[in-house]
């Protein structure tokens, strides 16, 4: 017997309709009448009406994927960073506007209830958002893909600035629920933890297999969301862990009178997937976080194996139905969990097991920074997975003899292959057991890639000289341009039709209007609209009072020294300075804004926005200054507050030192919002340089070569400082306290750093960059030019969407259509 379902009731397009089912939904899900509903309830009652169109979808997809017997990619991070899902689910489904409408029969304003939603912010910064970008790519492309990851209950930290120091909060995203979310218990996995390995003898006492028999055990529940791709039909799943007890409390040992021991693997369960770890690109070795990854790893192996059985019958074949991408290496702990769910639980030998893995496996590297390559301790891999172990020596062995077999290396070429460091305390390095278990292993900007083969995997790439490649990183340009940009988007409609909201590089059609002066003055009208509202935000949330019609100096990232807020905001005190010693000149109105976060550990990068915060105190407050310079840090930068600060930002700061950002995808939401970057030739800088052309970015600083030479040898920062009248007096301005009369040594070290050392060359690029901002000061007056040049930026930008970068993982990585 079949049902015939009854479908969501209504037509979309008719707002009078949707809100007699918003009214619906509010009464018999929620069991409310609208003159007792809150705003969480609209909201949650808006999100339900278009949640079931969504499912319909999202079945059908599920349905069609398997009825084909189509390849899946299978998408492992340690980080989803979401933001707000009501606008993208909506907007992408096409119900956006008449949402809005049934909305406002209701007397309740879309835009309101849309604030209420908390940020997904499972993720620290450039790493999560690419994913959750890819996400909405894979959909939006038709590729069947499933995201796999952990469901924090803490995500990343709520940031308060408390007399201008960093002060961490917990975020409890889930205290009002998730509707976007499905708790699937009947999907959970036991992962275990600790214990021995035994082996299993057949006849005549040979040896079978082993079984690892761990001590602790702890569930991991599946809770899915959709994810909606442009024009709503294809829907994938975001699966994401939560920890759960085996058995809430251990009877036995209750009664035993160990009450603290009968809570200990209801506390782990707890713990796995309590907190993100805030640490991006910072060293953060903590026990807890190896067991956060074996945990999503070998939860999601268990649940890709299962349903590859129950639709193929064996394992031989998964290579050819399921791409597992590792995002970086957090989930390398995947591979020898593969080899053991191959070898131990399927009974697969060695060798045919790991030809499965390596050709299901594929590996993206995100960083060169040695503190960020992420590596633990023999011993401590040997007590929590002791099975894993044996593995990787196994695994070692393998690529070790490949590499002996193959006469290009000796024996410091071999030390340097192996997965175990063997330089003082032994570790495991786990980029190098993710690239001898990947087929693909790929950098995400051109350069990046360049710098993988040089550097960090030189001797692996010459053993395996077939497995690296480049996949410049995209963002996706719904939430990018379309969500967060209405005017633009509407103008560029309005311009040169819709067809760029379904192939973004037609956006290439309004390169032409640059030069039409009307068309030029509704651009910047388009523009001025966004700082309006972001200058009512700065003052609504920091009492500070910015003047629209100044440039807007956005540099909004997370702080760490490689990306140079510190050079930001030395420059800002240098001009500082020149606006007093000399106010008879036609100074510029700028303001500089700020955003990010610090790693809770990272000494430094605390210290960086403490120093912004003093600084913008002297200075907003300054007669002098006259409000020519206005510095303004904003606090608890996040996907949300990226939407509202990117489309106003006239000036994009991308002055990382060449060499040290893999990628940034930040540089593109700004240029695709039509701002022109000041930048150096880091990351996907360089590229974003050959699209928009050379006459349309601030290009500044020594290139990538340059400055490893200079570290190379023969670098003096004292030299270069004395050089410089400008630098010289700021340094000593902020090192002396200037800046810090309550406390004047506070910056004595952070400038020493320089001084001393100069790691990030902050001295070696000062003066360039000081001369590409009076530059940008030249430009900024000659204002035809400069919308000319934003607008060249935002025609020429279709190429960084991450449909682009998706389709070439699809086609080169993965072996699926797209
Ligand atoms: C590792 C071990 C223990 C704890 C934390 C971590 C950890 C967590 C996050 C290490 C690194 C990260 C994040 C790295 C990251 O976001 N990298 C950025 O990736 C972007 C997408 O490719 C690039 O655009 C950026 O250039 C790169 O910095």
């Amino acid at each position: 017997m079949t049902f015939e379902l009854p479908k969501p009731p209504v037509d979309d397009a008719d707002p009078k309709a949707l809100a007699a089912e918003i009214l619906r939904s509010l009464r018999y899900r929620i069991g409310k009448d609208a003159s007792v509903a809150t705003q969480y309830d609209w909201l949650d009652a808006a999100i339900q009406v278009v949640r079931d169109r969504i499912i319909e979808h999202w079945i059908s997809s599920t349905k069609q994927a398997y009825e084909e017997g189509a390849k899946r990619v299978y998408y492992l991070s340690l980080e989803f960073l979401i933001g707000r899902l009501m606008r993208d689910a909506f907007s992408n489904i096409g119900m956006l506007e008449t949402m809005r409408k049934a909305l406002a029969e209701l007397k309740v304003d879309i835009d309101v209830i849309a604030a209420l939603e908390p940020d997904a912010a499972l993720g620290n910064g450039g790493l999560g958002r690419l994913a959750a970008c890819f996400m909405e790519s894979m959909a939006t492309v038709g590729i069947p893909a499933h995201g796999y990851g952990i469901r924090y209950a803490n995500g990343m930290f709520r940031q308060e600035i408390s007399d201008g120091w960093q002060v961490e909060l917990p975020e409890t995203w889930l205290d009002h629920g998730n509707p976007w979310e499905f708790e699937r218990r009947e999907r959970a996995f036991g992962v275990g933890f600790g214990g021995s390995v035994e082996s299993v003898t057949g006849e005549g006492g040979r040896l079978e297999r082993h079984v690892w028999k761990p001590t602790d055990h702890v569930l991991a529940v599946a809770y899915d969301t959709p994810v909606v791709g442009w024009r709503g039909t294809h829907v994938n799943t975001l699966r994401l862990w939560s920890g759960m007890p085996v058995d809430p409390i251990l009877l036995d040992r209750f009664n035993a009178g160990d009450h603290i021991g009968a809570l200990a693997e209801s506390n782990m369960a707890d713990a796995l997937s309590r907190v993100l770890y805030p640490a991006d690109s910072h060293k953060a070795g903590q026990e807890l976080r190896l067991k956060q990854e074996y945990f999503f790893s070998s939860a999601s192996l268990q649940d890709i194996l299962q349903r590859h059985i129950s639709q193929y019958g064996d394992l031989s074949s998964l290579p050819d139905k399921a791409a597992i991408h590792m995002n970086d290496t957090h989930p390398a702990i995947a591979v020898p969990e593969l080899m053991r769910l191959l070898m131990d639980v399927h009974v697969v030998d060695f060798d045919a097991a790991w030809d499965i893995t390596k050709r299901t496996f594929a590996y993206t590297n995100h960083t060169l920074l040695p503190e960020a390559l992420e590596s633990w301790p023999v011993p401590l891999i040997d007590r929590l997975l002791p099975r894993h172990m044996q593995i990787i020596y196994a695994i070692n062995a393998e690529v070790l003899l490949e590499a002996r077999a193959s006469h290009k290396f000796d024996d410091e070429g071999i030390r340097r292959i192996s997965l175990i460091n063997e330089d003082g305390e032994r570790r495991v390095r786990m980029g190098n057991l993710a690239f001898a278990g990947s087929h693909s292993v790929n950098g995400v900007s051109g350069l990046h890639t360049d710098l993988m083969k040089a550097t960090v995997f030189a001797d692996l790439h010459r053993l395996y000289p077939d497995r690296i490649n480049n996949k410049t990183n995209g963002i996706t340009p719904r939430r990018w341009l379309i969500q967060c940009n209405p005017g633009l988007t509407g103008l560029v409609g309005k311009t040169i039709g819709e067809a760029f909201k379904d192939d973004i590089t037609r956006l290439e059609d309004i390169d032409r209007f640059a030069a039409d002066a009307a068309f030029r003055e509704k651009f910047a009208a388009v523009k001025r609209q966004n700082k309006v509202r972001l200058a009512n935000l700065v003052n609504e949330r920091l009492g500070i009072k910015v003047d629209p019609s100044a440039l807007f100096d956005v540099q909004i990232k997370r702080i760490h020294e490689y990306k140079r807020q510190l050079l930001n905001i030395v420059e800002a005190v240098a001009l500082y300075d020149q606006i007093r010693s000399r106010p008879e000149k036609d100074w510029l109105p700028r303001v500089k804004f700020f955003g990010g976060k610090a790693a809770p550990s990272y000494h430094n990068a605390k210290m960086i926005i403490k120093l912004i915060n003093d600084v913008a105190k002297v200075v907003n407050r300054d007669p002098a200054v006259r409000g020519l310079l206005k510095i303004v840090f904003m606090p608890n930068y996040n996907v949300s507050l990226a939407e509202v600060m990117i489309p106003a930002a006239d000036l994009s700061e991308q002055i990382s030192t060449a060499g040290m950002e893999a990628s940034g995808t930040g540089n593109m939401k700004f240029a695709l919002n039509g701002a022109l970057t000041i930048g150096t030739l880091d990351g996907a800088n360089v590229e974003i340089k050959d699209h928009v052309g050379a006459a349309n970015i601030f290009i500044f600083g020594l290139t990538a070569d340059e400055v490893a030479k200079r570290r190379a040898g023969g670098y003096d920062p004292r030299a270069v400082i004395e050089a410089s009248p400008e630098l010289s007096q700021a340094l000593s301005a902020i090192s002396s306290g200037v800046f810090s009369p309550d406390d004047p040594e506070r910056y004595r070290d952070l400038i020493n750093g320089i001084y001393d050392n100069d790691w990030f060359m902050v001295a070696g690029d000062f003066d360039a960059y000081a001369k590409a901002q009076r530059k940008v000061d030249a430009l900024w007056r000659a204002s035809p030019e400069w919308n000319a040049k934003a607008i060249h930026n935002v025609a020429r930008m279709g190429w960084f969407s991450s449909d682009r970068t998706i389709r070439e993982y699809a086609r080169d990585i993965w072996n699926v259509p797209a």
